[in-house]
């Protein structure tokens, strides 16, 4: 099936330019996707955009590009429950990507098996009102209990200004959960303001609440003016994301991913580049030993438990 893109969609960068920092060897690219391609595996109908494709191989690619060792493919909502193209890739991964899907309360435990089997580790649960419709809370719990067994986890994805009337469900989970992109922080608030100190607080008081401390180009409102070569990142780009992600990387630092988020779904005013996206990483964790864990430790203790 052929897929006309969203109008304005921007395609991710075909040529990403080689990171200054080096990640160190084994670093895990922990917050990725694959779209399609659409020919292969169809997006679904529900979907709220239409991506351009970004398969399989020109993930795998880029971790190589980026010097990275693993991904964790987390299905994209322009897909559905229909988790084809992300088990597709965790299966000529080699080992090296595990997965999170997508699932109703349909789901099989046959399927959930066949997951596992394949590398998926979690689902997602998605409030972010312009990418998915409503599901309700009881189905998502039944679906939690259904999955813990499996040494499963759930990642959250919602905006900060909805932690409040979430704070329950989320604290009433009764696995790891792992909050993307630091529950979209609106940082032109003030970092010590109650909005993101409710955010702290929850990881805070909640020992099984991780966060993704990723997509900076999504928070941004400086955005990503710097070009390499350009001194610091204090002029540089996505400055004004530095300071939030840095704090949840000194807070808790054995509680912290971070990931690419490439292909980059739904931007609209700039698309990153995944070099300089690596280069934030060195800002927000300062020393060798907070980039061990951000990057290697703390992925592979959730994600390969088993190698470690
Ligand atoms: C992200 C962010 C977004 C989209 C999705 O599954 C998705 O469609 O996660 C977004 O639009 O903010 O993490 O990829």
């Amino acid at each position: 099936m052929i897929f006309e893109k969203t109008p304005g969609w921007l395609d991710w960068y075909a040529v990403p330019s080689a990171p200054s920092f080096t990640v160190p060897a084994g670093a895990v690219d922990a917050h990725c996707h694959v779209f399609g391609p659409g020919a292969e595996f169809p997006f679904a109908p529900e979907r709220k955009y239409t991506p351009c494709d970004a398969s399989k191989d020109q993930l795998f690619a880029l971790r190589e590009h980026l010097g990275f060792a693993r991904n964790v493919i987390v299905q994209a909502t322009c897909h559905g429950a229909d988790n084809r193209a992300m088990v597709d890739a965790l299966r000529h991964s080699g080992g090296k990507a595990r997965g999170i899907a997508t699932v109703r309360r349909t789901v099989s435990d046959n399927e959930l098996q066949d997951m596992h089997a394949a590398g998926v580790r979690g689902v997602r649960f998605n409030f972010v009102k312009r990418l998915v419709d409503f599901t309700p809370k009881e189905e998502l719990m039944e679906i939690a209990a259904r999955i813990a067994p499996l040494g499963w986890h759930v990642v959250i994805y919602f905006e900060a200004v909805d932690l409040p009337e979430l704070w329950d469900f989320f604290t009433a989970l009764p696995t790891t959960v792992v909050v993307d992109h630091m529950g979209r922080p609106d940082v032109s608030k003030p970092i010590d303001g109650p909005e993101f100190e409710l955010f702290v607080k929850f990881m805070r008081e909640h020992e099984n609440v991780w966060s993704k401390v990723s997509c900076p180009e999504r928070l941004s409102l400086s955005g990503p003016k710097a070009l390499r070569g350009e001194p610091g990142l204090e002029q540089g780009a996505y400055r004004d994301v530095v300071p939030f992600a840095k704090r949840i990387v000194e807070t808790f630092p054995d509680r912290v991913l971070w990931g690419t988020d490439w292909p980059h779904p739904n931007l609209k005013d700039h698309m990153p580049d995944d070099g300089l996206l690596v280069d934030f990483i060195p800002h927000i964790a300062v020393t060798a030993e907070l980039q061990r864990k951000l990057l290697i430790d703390n992925p592979m203790r959730l994600y390969w438990p088993e190698e470690r």
